[in-house]
């Protein structure tokens, strides 16, 4: 008799250890972003740059993510620098050294455009 009680609780101690891990709240999943990273990304998808105005200190890089089907570019508007053309999946990096509000556009759906904003050190 002891043995079947025994028996028993275990069976009820598994049984209630695997509701508690069903039921347990889900890990969030998002991680905080690590403080003062010095590489900004922008993502290139659904035909918008995301996000489309980037504010950042000289001498930092933004990453531009082409998460899109259809090619695009990342081409300023002043020609200080263009990605060329970006297939899915591939990424591009560019570095500004120099203060000021740049504005850039995607050279095959002009309408796609996006602003980096470097301000000084
Ligand atoms: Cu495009």
């Amino acid at each position: 008799m002891r043995r079947l009680v025994l028996s028993l609780a275990v069976a009820l101690a598994l049984g209630g250890g695997v509701a508690l891990a069903q039921s347990g709240s889900p890990t969030p999943a998002m991680a905080p972003a690590p403080a003062a990273s010095p590489v900004s990304i922008v993502h290139v998808k659904n035909f918008a740059f995301v996000p489309d105005k980037v504010t950042i200190n000289a001498g930092q890089t933004v990453r531009f993510v082409q998460d899109d089907d259809t090619p695009h570019t990342v081409t300023a508007t002043d020609n200080s620098f263009d990605s060329g053309n970006l297939d899915k999946g591939k990424t591009w990096t560019h570095t500004f050294d120099k203060a000021g509000t740049y504005a850039y556009f995607c050279a095959y759906h002009t309408y796609m455009k996006g602003t980096i904003v470097v301000k000084a050190p």
